[in-house]
């Protein structure tokens, strides 16, 4: 029989800087749910990718003086840019699609050419504010202050001819997708749409512009490129061969199951992203479920505010597997919620290091004890159960649809807490039971002591099992622990008590989930991220030139000599200053003070031949008399500022003239 076919996909990620906390969460909930589907034996696909097109790219790219090319190929390819985070993150994707690559460009293009062709591309004119030095359209809720939103001067109103999709036309069919179907979920997002968006009326879209070029161009009109959520949204399509010869599985894959996408991009995936799958006339995804975002600080993360928070400094002081589970185990999936690393360290010193890792690590520590190492046979079964045995017993036998149900309604944070109260009523199950007093007479309580210990294998298996795709690293290593082999780790398995051999041999194992230290682990953190921070800094940064001229007369006022230190010290009571007794070749000594403390020590300077001004006014410093300047050269180096003095050859004379 022909394996039950799922489709997911995330969004494609924007590389105009580097993926935070945020888009972490979206992926390894989706993540999540693509092992959840394969872990049930389903020939899943999924997709993700970045969108790497756009003015917003453009922009930064002249900024930054690279081609765009090469500033999203950084920030895809780099170090530490989008691939490298999921892999570090353990992201399970089948495919990657780039909106650069040339199969999906051309498919693109194909993609116009058929709306247009079949008259739901027509030619119109796009009307917005121009800012003439910046040579940018805005529209008007762009604007700031009703001025260019970049440089802040006075805009005009203009004109840029330009193709709109019909997407008037689908109005009525996507208001009855919405509202009749489950397309869109959670159904809360429903409301917002049709009342926002679809019963204002809605306007033909604006899908091509002229006023910047990093896009696919409109192979039929140059000049023109299409609108980027065109480009983006047809990437879960054209990633699968659709009008293109690279992949072939349209037929296998389409109509996918559900985009995992974030709030604010719901509009995008269940009113335009319909309408042109209507249009070209294919069949629609199944579901779009729309996520809520992870918040700093009640606000949203962004770079701009500078709050964003970085997924590798978290995975790579608390282990992936961890970060993982905290993002699906807190957030209730469909809401937004407030990060916090105390949160994430509460959560692991909780769940994982309390309830689960203590689960584990007792138990085979007491199998190890009173048993060396191995479960004597028959200790499966026993022939009068407590209650507290039917109890454990009738919990981790129903968890598994519990679990099903939860994850079929994408709801990843209920799974887990029906996991999580499984675990923990097998922590109370080991206090019921008293392993300890039962050891103290083997002979009488030995098989009552093994069939505890059975049973406390076995619900961690049935858990383990269920944490898989969430983290799959140390459920891998559980297993080990506790002895279970390939056949108990299935998703069949997982509904079958009893699955375990009841000679299984678990072994003490490494500390899955160590207890941390929140005090120590909050200042680690912020010294990561100060760190994470500064090394983010431009090398060297230099002041910027000035514009302003100053005449050859005026400047040839200015008397520069050499000067020998013939003695230097701090002067008392003064942090920064140091007092130079310099020899400037007038036979008299001059006094210098500077504010050059922090770069040098006095002894370190005597005896070195610098460059000084000796004609600027004398003027007092801490009560002391300072006749000219010492010349340095300064710059930025990693947000610090470096201040070298210029040293002259010990060979030039004392008084010589600088010109
Ligand atoms: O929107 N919490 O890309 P993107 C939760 N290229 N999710 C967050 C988040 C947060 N703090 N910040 C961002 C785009 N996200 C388009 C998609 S799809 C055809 C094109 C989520 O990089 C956000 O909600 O700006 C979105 O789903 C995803 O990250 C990508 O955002």
């Amino acid at each position: 029989m022909d394996k039950q076919k799922f489709y997911i996909t995330t969004p494609i990620y924007y590389p105009s800087d580097k993926l935070h906390i945020g888009h972490t969460y979206c992926t390894v909930a989706t993540d999540a749910i693509a092992r959840y589907h394969r872990l049930r034996g389903e020939d899943v696909m999924f997709l993700t990718g970045t969108d790497e097109h756009g003015q917003k790219i453009e922009d930064k790219a002249k900024e930054a003086g690279v081609t765009p090319q090469e500033f999203v190929d950084k920030i895809v390819c780099g170090e530490r840019g989008v691939l490298d985070l999921w892999k570090l993150m353990n992201i399970s994707n089948d495919r990657f699609i780039r909106t650069t690559d040339s199969y999906h460009v051309a498919a693109i293009q194909r993609i116009f050419k058929k709306l247009y062709d079949n008259g739901d591309i027509y030619k119109g004119t796009y009307k917005g504010k121009y800012c003439k030095p910046c040579e940018s359209f805005w529209t008007e809720s762009q604007l700031v202050d009703g001025k260019c939103p970049d440089c802040g001067r006075e805009v005009q109103d203009a004109e840029e001819e330009a193709y709109f999709f019909r997407l008037s036309k689908y109005a009525d069919k996507i208001q009855d997708l919405l509202e009749n179907t489950d397309f869109l979920q959670p159904r809360s997002r429903v409301n917002e749409m049709v009342n926002n968006f679809i019963k204002p009326g809605l306007e033909d879209l604006c899908v091509s512009r002229t006023s910047f070029t990093w896009g696919v161009p409109v192979d039929f009109d140059p000049g023109h490129v299409v609108y980027v959520w065109v480009d983006a949204l047809s990437n879960y399509i054209t990633a699968l061969g659709y009008e293109n010869d690279q992949y072939d599985d349209y037929a296998k894959y389409w109509p996918a199951d559900v985009h995992i996408v974030g709030k604010e991009i719901v509009r995008f995936h269940s009113i335009i992203w319909p309408a042109m799958l209507m249009s070209l006339g294919e069949p629609l995804p199944k579901h779009v479920f729309g996520h809520g975002w992870l918040l700093l600080d009640g606000g949203k993360m962004s770079k701009s505010k500078g709050n964003v928070v970085d997924p590798y400094i978290l995975a790579e002081h608390f282990g992936v597997d961890a970060l993982r589970f905290f993002l699906m185990r807190t957030f209730p999936f469909g809401t937004d919620g407030n990060f916090s690393n105390e949160l994430l360290i509460q959560t692991i010193n909780t769940d994982l290091a309390n309830d689960l890792g203590n689960l584990v690590s007792r138990t085979t520590a007491m199998v190890g004890k009173y048993f060396g190492g191995r479960l004597p046979e028959g200790c499966g079964s026993w022939d009068a159960p407590e209650s507290f045995d039917t109890e454990l017993i009738a919990m981790a036998s129903g968890l598994r649809a519990k679990y099903e149900e939860a994850m079929d309604a994408y709801a990843p944070h209920k799974a887990l807490d029906e996991v999580f109260k499984v675990i923990q009523r097998a922590n109370k199950y080991i206090d019921e039971n008293a392993p300890w007093a039962l050891a103290k007479d083997m002979e009488a309580n030995g098989k009552r002591l093994a069939h505890v210990m059975y049973n406390l294998l076995e619900a961690t298996r049935i858990c383990a099992i269920l944490l898989t795709p969430f983290m799959p690293e140390s459920m891998d290593k559980l297993f080990q622990q506790i002895g279970a082999g390939e056949d108990c780790r299935t998703w069949d398995s997982a509904a079958v008590w009893g699955s375990l051999s009841d000679t299984a041999a678990p072994t003490k194992g490494e500390n899955l989930f160590p207890r941390v230290d929140m005090d120590k682990a909050l200042q680690e953190l912020e010294e990561a991220a100060e760190a994470a921070k500064k090394a983010a800094l431009p090398d060297i940064e230099l002041e910027p030139q000035l514009t302003e001229t100053v005449d050859f007369d005026t400047f040839c006022k200015s008397d520069f000599r050499a000067v020998k230190v013939k003695a230097c010290e701090n002067v008392k009571k003064s942090a920064k200053l140091l007092k130079f007794t310099l020899d400037d070749g007038t036979g008299t000594d001059r006094q210098i003070l500077s504010g050059i403390a922090a770069y040098y020590k006095p002894e370190e300077l005597v005896g070195k031949t610098l460059l000084a001004i000796v004609n600027l006014p004398p003027r007092k410093m801490m009560g002391q008399e300072s006749c000219g300047m010492l010349i340095s050269a300064v710059h930025t180096e990693k947000g610090e500022e470096k201040l070298n003095l210029i040293m002259l050859d010990d060979r030039i004379p004392a008084g010589a003239k600088m010109c």
